[in-house]
C-alpha cells in the first residue's frame, strides 16, 4: 500500500479565515448598537477612499447565515471575527444591549453547528463614540476598566462555547494611525508622547482582561494579535545592521515583549526617556503586565509583509510619508524615523498593486523569531493579498495570483512548522471580500466575492472565486 502523503501540519490545525465586526457588518445602526469612533471619523471628508464607509458593509449583519453557510461548504475549521463593543454595549459601559448578545450568540452558535471553531476577536478598533466623548477613548486609564468589564461580559457569555480569544487586534496599528499619522481616529498628527500613552493603557487593557479570563476559570486561548512586520538589514554596514536592530526594538519588540515578557525593551525605553516622550506608569503596572504574560497562550500574528532597514540620517525620511490608498502602483513614499532607519523597497522582492512586498519567507522568518524570543505558540490570525478582482460575465472570479500567494506563504509556514515552531492555526484574511479600512471596497481579499461599489449599492450577492475551490481542497489535505 502505498505510504500515505504527510504534510508537516498536525492533524488538529486549524485552517481558518478572519474578519473584523466594521469591514463586514454594516447595520450601523440596527439591533441597537451605539456610534462607534469609526462610524464619526469616516464621515469627515478626505478621511477614507472615495469616502467608503462601513454603514453597509458586505451586509454580513442580514446575512452571516448565508456567509457561515458558505464557510462550512468550503471546510473551514476555525472562523475568527471580532464583536463590535458598541453592540454589546451601546454606550460602552452601562447597560448592556441584549439584542448585541444575541446576534454574537447566533453567529457563534451557527459556526459550531458546522463544527467551525469561533476565534473572536474582542476588540478590532471599532470603539464606542460615548468613550471618546467622554474621556478621549484610549487617552485616558479610564479605558482600562470599561475595556475589561466588556471583555469580562463576552467571556461570561461566550465563554462555554469559545474557546480562542484574542483581546486586541494590531495595538501598533490602530495607535499608530491614530496617533501618529491621523489616518485613523482620532486623527491626531505626530502626537507621539501621547502613541506611547495609549498604548500603555492598551497594553494594561489586554493584561488586566487576560487576567480576568484566568480568575473566572476561563481555561481556553487567550492572547493578543500583532502586525508583524519582520526588517532585514538593507547590507552588512555596521550602522545598517544597528538600524534593523533599532526598529526591531521600537516597531516590533515594543509590543511583543510586553505581551510576552511582561516588560518593555530596555535601549527604546531610554530612547524614549531621553527624548521625553516615554509611558507613564502607575505602581504595580509592571507587575500586572509580567503576570498577565505569563497567563496568554501563543502570539497571535497578523502578516503581510517584510521590511528593509537602512540607516536614517538626521534630514532623512519621516514617518509621515504618503500612503498608497489607491492601488497606483508605486505611490507609496518611503518612510522611517530620523537618525534611526529607514524603510527602502527590497529589490529582491515584487510587491502588490498597494505597494506591499510579497515574502512568503517572511511568514517563516517571523514563526522562527518567536519560537527563538518567547517559546510561544503561534497563531497566524491574518495573512492574504488585496488585489483588483474582476468578475466574469458567467460570474466567475479567475484569482490565480491569490492562490499563488496563500500557496507560497503557506509552504513557508510548513517549513516553519518543520523546524520546530508550535503554531495553532493560520487564518486568511479575509473569507469575503469586505471593507478595507482606508482602501475602500475595490482592494479585495476574500474568497467570496461581494457584488457591491464603493457608493453603497450594488446586489451583495456572493460567488465563490477559484480561490475558494482551492482553500477548500487544501484544508481536505490539511496543506499538501
Ligand atoms: C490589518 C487589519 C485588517 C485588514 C488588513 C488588510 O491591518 O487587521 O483589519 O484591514 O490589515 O489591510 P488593508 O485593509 O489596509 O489592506
Amino acid at each position: 500500500m502505498e505510504e500515505m502523503k504527510k504534510t508537516g501540519f498536525p492533524e488538529n490545525f486549524l485552517w481558518g479565515s478572519a474578519s473584523a465586526a466594521y469591514q463586514i457588518e454594516g447595520g450601523y445602526l440596527d439591533g441597537g448598537k451605539g456610534m462607534t469612533n469609526w462610524d464619526t471619523f469616516v464621515r469627515i471628508p478626505g478621511k477614507t477612499y472615495k469616502e467608503t464607509t462601513g454603514d453597509v458593509a458586505v451586509d454580513h449583519y442580514h446575512r452571516y447565515k448565508e456567509d457561515i453557510a458558505l464557510m462550512a461548504e468550503m471546510g473551514l475549521k476555525t472562523y475568527r471575527f471580532s464583536i463590535a463593543w458598541a453592540r454589546i454595549y451601546p454606550q460602552g459601559t452601562g447597560d448592556i444591549n441584549e439584542e448585541g448578545i444575541t446576534f454574537y450568540q447566533n453567529i457563534i452558535d451557527e459556526c459550531l453547528k458546522y463544527g467551525i471553531e469561533p476565534m473572536v476577536t474582542i476588540y478590532h478598533w471599532d470603539l464606542p463614540q460615548a468613550l471618546v466623548d467622554a474621556y478621549g477613548g484610549w487617552e485616558s486609564p479610564q479605558i482600562i476598566s470599561d475595556y475589561v468589564n466588556y471583555a469580562k461580559t463576552l467571556f461570561r457569555y461566550y465563554g462555554n462555547k469559545v474557546k480562542y480569544w484574542i483581546t486586541m487586534n494590531e495595538q501598533n496599528i490602530f495607535t499608530s494611525l491614530g496617533w501618529l499619522t491621523a489616518q485613523h481616529p482620532p486623527g491626531k498628527f505626530d502626537d507621539q508622547k501621547m502613541f506611547y500613552q495609549v498604548n500603555h493603557h492598551a497594553f494594561m487593557a489586554h493584561a488586566k482582561a487576560v487576567l480576568a479570563y484566568r480568575e473566572m476559570g476561563g481555561t481556553g486561548l487567550i492572547g493578543a494579535s500583532f502586525a508583524y512586520t519582520p526588517s532585514y538589514a538593507l547590507d552588512c554596514r555596521p550602522e545598517n545592521a544597528m538600524a534593523k536592530y533599532n526598529y526591531d526594538d521600537l516597531k516590533n519588540f515594543w509590543w511583543m515583549d510586553v505581551y510576552a515578557y511582561g516588560r518593555y525593551p530596555k535601549a527604546a525605553m531610554a530612547y524614549l526617556k531621553e527624548k521625553g516622550i516615554a509611558p507613564v506608569m502607575q505602581d504595580g503596572d509592571q507587575e500586572l503586565l509580567k503576570q498577565a504574560a505569563a497567563a496568554i497562550s501563543f502570539m497571535g500574528v497578523n502578516y503581510y509583509q517584510s521590511c528593509v532597514c537602512e540607516y536614517n540620517p538626521m534630514d532623512g525620511v519621516t514617518p509621515y510619508g504618503t500612503m498608497n490608498t489607491t492601488g497606483v502602483k508605486g505611490s507609496a513614499q518611503e518612510i522611517g524615523i530620523p537618525g534611526i532607519y529607514n524603510n527602502p523597497a527590497n529589490p529582491y522582492l515584487k510587491t502588490t498593486d498597494w505597494d506591499w512586498s510579497i515574502d512568503p519567507d517572511g511568514l517563516r522568518y517571523c514563526c522562527r523569531e518567536i519560537t527563538s524570543r518567547y517559546a510561544l505558540p503561534i497563531i497566524i490570525s491574518e495573512n492574504g493579498l488585496g488585489a483588483f478582482d474582476q468578475k466574469t460575465e458567467e460570474n466567475e472570479i479567475h484569482d490565480d495570483y491569490r492562490i499563488h500567494y496563500l500557496k507560497e506563504h503557506i509552504r513557508a509556514l510548513e517549513e516553519a512548522v518543520t523546524e520546530g515552531c508550535e503554531v495553532l492555526a493560520y487564518c486568511t484574511w479575509s473569507f469575503t471580500d469586505l471593507l478595507s479600512w482606508l482602501n475602500g471596497y475595490q482592494k479585495r481579499y476574500g474568497f467570496v466575492y461581494v457584488d457591491r461599489e464603493e457608493a453603497d449599492g450594488g446586489s451583495m450577492n456572493r460567488y465563490k472565486k477559484d480561490s475558494f475551490y482551492w482553500y477548500q481542497k487544501v484544508i481536505q489535505n490539511n496543506g499538501l
